[in-house]
């Protein structure tokens, strides 16, 4: 995607997740854990169980490049939004 563009994450389970920018890495290839997470303060959010209040979260990116984030409470949950110039 590019530059400019806004994503919206929107909770569909009925359990609390967070959408946390950062670095993770050391993935366990059996569990699939992640045994690293540093949070860079770009946007954390916690979203509310599916139907309440806050349960979406819209960021705009502004910076090309590769920006990983994760679910705090769920290690086995890491993603990261590719965005070009
Ligand atoms: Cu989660």
């Amino acid at each position: 995607m590019k530059v400019g563009t806004t994503v919206t994450w929107q909770n569909g389970e009925t359990i609390g997740h967070t959408v946390t920018s950062g670095a993770w890495g050391e993935v366990n290839e059996s569990t699939g854990l992640r045994g690293t997470q540093t949070p860079d303060g770009r946007f954390d959010h916690a979203l509310a169980p599916k139907g309440q209040p806050g349960d979406s979260f819209s960021y705009t990116f502004t910076e090309p490049g590769e920006h990983p984030y994760n679910c705090q409470p769920h290690l086995t949950m890491n993603a990261s939004v590719t965005v070009e110039p």
